[in-house]
């Protein structure tokens, strides 16, 4: 899954792919470089990240998304209306970092066919990064991804169009998604794919001193690790790389 962040403050690509032509060329840059999903979003969740209304949203995300929809798009939202109008312009998948927890989101995505992204975050963006704690942290999250999959499947959204993410770095010190990433495993057994989120993220910055810009070496580790651990689907923003990491995973594990 290649990331297309269409904000001016992500804080990795933050500002690069703002205007559509940009975002659109990268979008197909990334799908050449061997991304089978397109990760498209016009809210930073990033701690202290600006808010946006949803109209700023959908003024970001659709016109992307108009040029793009032959591909396999995911749009990476919370909002209820903008999750309506980007499966009418052909998303195949919301990636949704709160779940489904908005009103009326459930009922959306069961009658649509497209796939969904359940994600645990502990807190709001603003202030999650604010000294997270857990007892369990492994399971914690599992409980709350295995909930969230019952409420999602309840429902009526089929399983197959289900994945789940503990949500790397979205409430969680240094060391909690370094115990989420050993004990990964745990989250795969809830029995749906797992996506992965950790390329580039404040973690690696923090294990290795580099700056955000930096960060391509120890994101590769991360996704071998991921990979490794049971993560199906990889959300990267060096999406050429992380196929030969991909290559060098599959060659070995055969
Ligand atoms: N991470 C980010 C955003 N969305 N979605 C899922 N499912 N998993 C993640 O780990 C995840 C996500 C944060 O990264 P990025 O989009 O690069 O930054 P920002 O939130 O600042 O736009």
């Amino acid at each position: 899954m290649g990331v297309v962040n269409v904000t001016p403050d992500s804080f990795s690509d933050g500002g690069r792919y703002l205007d559509a032509k940009e975002a659109v060329a990268h979008a197909r840059r990334l799908a050449e470089e061997g991304a089978d999903i397109i990760d498209l979003g016009g809210e930073s969740t990033r701690p202290g990240a600006a808010p946006v209304s949803e109209r700023q949203e959908l003024d970001r995300v659709m016109p992307v998304l108009e040029k793009i929809s032959d591909l396999c798009v995911s749009v990476d939202t919370r909002r209820l209306n903008v999750m309506r109008a980007v499966l009418s312009g052909g998303a195949s998948m919301i990636n949704d970092v709160e779940a489904l927890s908005a009103p009326w989101a459930h009922q959306l995505i069961a009658n649509s066919d497209c796939a969904v992204c359940l994600m645990h975050m502990k807190g709001e963006p603003r202030t999650m990064q604010e000294a997270p704690r857990y007892d369990d942290v492994v399971g914690e999250v599992r409980d709350f991804l295995k909930d969230a999959l019952r409420k999602a499947t309840f429902a009526g959204i089929g399983r197959e169009r289900i994945v789940v993410d503990p949500g790397f770095g979205f409430g969680k010190t240094v060391a909690h998604n370094m115990e989420l990433l050993r004990r990964l495993g745990e989250i795969a057994s809830l029995g749906v794919p797992v996506l992965a989120g950790l390329s580039r993220k404040s973690t690696i910055g923090a294990l290795t001193g580099r700056p955000v810009g930096e960060r391509l070496a120890g994101s590769l580790a991360m996704a071998l690790l991921a990979l490794q651990a049971g993560a199906t689907i990889l959300r990267v923003h060096d999406v050429k790389e992380t196929r030969d990491v991909i290559a060098v995973w599959q060659a070995y594990k055969t």
